[in-house]
């Protein structure tokens, strides 16, 4: 074969392997994440919604072609759909949510995409959607102040052609707003990095996000 031609061939197969890449990947959620990959599971979080106090960082490392989408299911833990936690204890309250996540080249240790405000997030459940509900002492969800949103998962939303541009930009927020807890600590995340949930950390309890490698 021609030298030129055989190098050629060597070129073009490697640029063809190259929309694959070996990437890492960390996540802390309030309080349980799934994280899929092209509409692949890779990840969810180890510690069941259920349990109480459930604070923990996840990794771990998976191969995708690119681009490829990211899609996670993040939960707020409540108790039931008033969104409250510890009901008919004197500890009942709404709980918070907060989402972080970093992937990176799990050769390089390039950061290759992050959790901020260029992520996508749907609300799929709010609830109380009047906080006052926190108030009563028997809450019973859609009654009066006790009243909540759920929404169907829409079809298709973890694959790379779903069309989000409609659903609202992630809100980025502080740790003193989030507090994160247990395992965040564990990771040593890059500071383009960003705590992550919809405008509101309360009553927003379960999100869609979505993000888009493209390199
Ligand atoms: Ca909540
Ligand atoms: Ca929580």
């Amino acid at each position: 074969m021609h030298k030129t031609l055989a190098l050629l061939l060597i070129f073009s197969t490697q640029v063809a392997q190259g929309d694959s890449r070996t990437l890492s990947v960390d996540v802390w959620v309030d309080n349980w994440f799934e994280m899929s990959v092209n509409d692949e599971k890779i990840l969810e979080d180890s510690v069941p919604i259920t349990t109480e106090r459930s604070f923990n960082a996840e990794s771990t490392t998976f191969s995708a072609e690119l681009p490829a989408v990211i899609a996670i299911v993040a939960k707020d833990f409540k108790e039931n759909d008033t969104g409250l936690e510890y009901i008919g204890t004197s500890r009942q309250q709404m709980g918070d949510g907060g989402l972080i996540f970093q992937i990176q080249d799990a050769s390089s240790g390039e950061t290759v995409a992050v959790s901020d405000s260029n992520m996508r997030c749907l609300v799929v459940h709010r609830a109380p959607l009047d906080q006052s509900c926190v108030e009563n002492n028997t809450p019973v969800a859609g009654q009066g102040a006790c009243a909540y949103e759920s929404l169907d998962y829409p079809p298709d939303w973890k694959t790379l052609d779903f069309d989000d541009s409609l659903w609202p930009s992630a809100s980025e927020h502080t740790e003193r707003a989030v507090r994160p807890k247990d395992g965040y600590d564990r990771i040593d995340w890059d500071s383009s990095a960003r705590l992550i949930w919809s405008n509101d950390l309360v009553q927003d309890n379960t999100l869609l996000c979505r993000l888009v490698i493209r390199r």
